[in-house]
């Protein structure tokens, strides 16, 4: 056979797989991505076998358990009681995979500089055990170029090669935590190939269990379409926090235009202030973009702006709650602060990158007795150092100098705070559900 009949039959024999359902599909990766994800093909009558380094993961799943949020117990007992779904540290089992896709964490280090370490560790695993008419899928957010420059020539150096002995594509995840109207399965899936025949085969797996499927022309193409979406969001989050400390300065309530803006029907999305900017995507995912540009020695101003008016709010926010105490004749050195919502955005358990961990960071510093109350979290450490969780009560309420709203979570009792603190600095107009004024409230 020729070279192109060799490709031609390894890309017919994966799709013909994929048709008849028999293709076997392993998840690397089995956080708030990869978990969905397997179920999701397991509900399509496909068999997924899950891989991660963490036994506790592998044996939650294996006993039917979940541990993320958006999945019940049901149904992972559900998939694994019908055999569509297992789960093991044993990577060896790739070998059997005819299709990888890889959901791994790309946080950032402390440098800012993109830490792909777990997709490389995961590529080693993948190419010890490649075999021909495999498809690889990476979902991890991370700048374009990854999946050509680093993943390629990884899995290449075995000898087989991109389109023919393997295939290779990019497929951007959109996984939303908590969110109750789009999941995994009705949130189009945007694909992108390192060859036409990688297109072919990954647009086709993710058919079989995503119906809107958007195929772009290569995988640095589906790369950039993630960091697209993240970057929108974080300028226009530090936009709408400038326009707060404009408002301010102006004397002007920014919810108030805010809202107003909002009766726009076309051209306008809001956006709303806060203490800052948390979570694993947001404040992360566009600096893997410039960091990718610096080395093309190009500079994104706009990311670069924003992320300084993003990661400035926290100091302003202590900065205001500094001149609010002081109007009640209190500097905060001493003042008891009890601070609600330490989750990095409402109705979350996730405290990563939290705002809170900074603005409390910056009381401490200046000498606050704090305390916390999150209903989604019972404890959280500031740089190391535990903050003592209370009950949300009348006396807890009446006994701080301040009160101080960093996450507007919905299941708190926000007329029990107005009608017994004596000061409300809320960053997030999470009172605007009290009932009444309150000359107690003031709002960033
Ligand atoms: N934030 C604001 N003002 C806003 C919106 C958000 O201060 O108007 C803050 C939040 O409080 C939080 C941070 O920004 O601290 C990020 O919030 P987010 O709403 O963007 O939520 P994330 O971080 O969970 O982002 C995820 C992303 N999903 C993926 O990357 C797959 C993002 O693309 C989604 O658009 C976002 O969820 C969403 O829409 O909820």
């Amino acid at each position: 056979m020729t070279k192109r009949e060799v490709d031609t039959q390894a890309q017919q024999q994966l799709l013909e797989k994929i048709a008849n359902k028999t293709v076997k599909i392993g998840v690397v990766g089995l956080g708030y991505v990869g978990l969905p994800l397997a179920e999701v093909f397991c509900r399509a009558g496909i068999s997924v076998c899950g891989f991660d380094v963490d036994p506790g993961k592998i044996d939650m799943i294996q006993a039917g358990k979940t541990y993320i949020g958006d999945l019940s117990d049901e149904q992972v007992q559900e998939q694994v009681g019908s055999g569509r779904l297992t789960a093991t540290t044993d990577f060896d089992g790739l070998a059997e995979m005819d299709a990888i896709l890889i959901c791994v964490p790309t946080p950032l280090r402390k440098t800012l500089d993109p830490d792909i370490s777990y997709v490389v560790s995961s590529v080693e695993q993948i190419k010890k055990r490649l075999r021909p008419g495999q498809l690889v899928v990476l979902e991890s957010t991370t700048y374009p170029g990854t999946t050509e420059e680093v993943i390629l020539p990884m899995l290449e150096e075995t000898g087989l090669t991109v389109g023919s002995g393997f295939f290779l594509a990019f497929s951007p995840e959109r996984v939303d935590p908590s969110n109750e109207q789009y999941k995994t399965e009705n949130t189009p899936k945007v694909v992108g190939g390192t060859t036409e025949g990688c297109r072919a085969v990954a647009e086709a797996l993710y058919t079989t269990a995503i119906p809107a499927v958007h195929i772009v022309s290569s995988a640095r193409a589906a790369e950039m379409v993630k960091l697209l979406e993240n970057t929108f969001r974080l300028i226009n989050i530090g936009l709408v926090n400038e326009v707060a400390l404009i408002c301010e300065k102006l004397g002007l309530d920014v919810w108030e235009i805010i809202d107003a803006a909002a009766t726009k029907p076309f051209g306008y999305m809001a956006f709303y202030p806060g203490p800052g900017l948390g979570g694993h995507c947001i404040p992360i995912d566009p600096h893997y973009l410039s960091w990718k540009l610096r080395s093309l020695n190009y500079f994104t101003r706009f990311i670069d702006l924003a992320s300084e008016i993003n990661r400035g709010m926290p100091e302003h926010v202590v900065a205001r709650l500094g001149e609010l105490l002081n109007e009640h004749e209190k500097p905060i050195k001493g003042s008891k602060v009890l601070v609600m919502g330490v989750a990095y955005k409402k109705d979350c358990a996730d405290t990563r990158e939290s705002p809170a961990e900074d603005v409390m960071m910056l009381l401490r510093e200046r000498g606050a007795d704090l305390c916390f109350h999150d209903p989604y979290v019972g404890a959280f450490d500031v740089h190391g150092d535990s903050v003592r969780s209370v009950a949300l009560d009348k006396e807890t309420i009446a006994q701080q100098d301040a009160v101080l709203i960093i996450t507007d979570h919905s299941d708190v009792d926000y007329d029990l705070v107005a009608g017994n603190a004596t000061l409300v600095f809320d960053t997030r107009n999470a009172m605007k559900t009290a009932e009444g004024d309150h000359e107690n409230v003031v709002k960033l």
